[in-house]
């Protein structure tokens, strides 16, 4: 499995309050990606720290922080091929305005604080935000019966 297999999202308070989880997570399933993490918590002030570490001298790291803190978010974890740049391209660029149109933040966003939605930018941050929010037990390995359809066998080597 390569460091970039797995990918942490954080559904972010104004995504809760559009109602947009169950969007969100249908255009990850019908990508073909696998949810191997779930879970609904309000982030410390401590986690949003770890979480925004290279955000810590930025002039809206406490908005960000009291934003994020604001009330529940809905963090995940999903799994496949490439998802950490996969989950990224879903997701569009930062400001919501300028996504791409077919993205997440580009078909449901306008702001840049408000953007919906959070995804790991590289496969160390994954990992470092993946431990930040789960416990190992908290993540699941099972057999996914779909992956036969969604990978040729020569690619199904990188999901060991
Ligand atoms: P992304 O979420 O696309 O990786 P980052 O890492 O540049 O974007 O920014 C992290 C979060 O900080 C963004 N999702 C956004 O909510 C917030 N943010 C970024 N830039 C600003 C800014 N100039 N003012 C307020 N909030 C910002």
């Amino acid at each position: 499995m390569s460091d970039t297999s797995r990918t942490a999202v954080l559904v972010k308070p104004d995504g809760l309050q559009r109602g947009l989880i169950g969007e969100i997570i249908s255009r990850f399933e019908r990508k073909g990606l696998k949810l191997i993490g779930l879970k609904m918590v309000n982030l410390s002030d401590d986690q949003l720290s770890a979480w925004y570490v290279e955000h810590k001298d930025k002039s809206f790291f406490g908005d960000l922080k009291s934003f994020m803190g604001s009330m529940p978010i809905v963090s995940m974890v999903w799994e496949g091929i490439d998802a950490v740049p996969v989950v990224r391209k879903l997701v569009g660029t930062t400001l919501g305005r300028e996504a791409e149109a077919g993205s997440i933040r580009g078909d449901f966003g306008m702001s840049q604080q408000f953007n919906l939605i959070h995804a790991s930018s590289s496969g160390s941050d994954a990992k470092r935000e993946i431990a930040i929010v789960f416990d190992t037990d908290e993540l699941f390995e099972y057999a996914g019966v779909r992956e036969a359809v969604i990978y040729a066998d020569y690619e199904m080597a990188d999901l060991k």
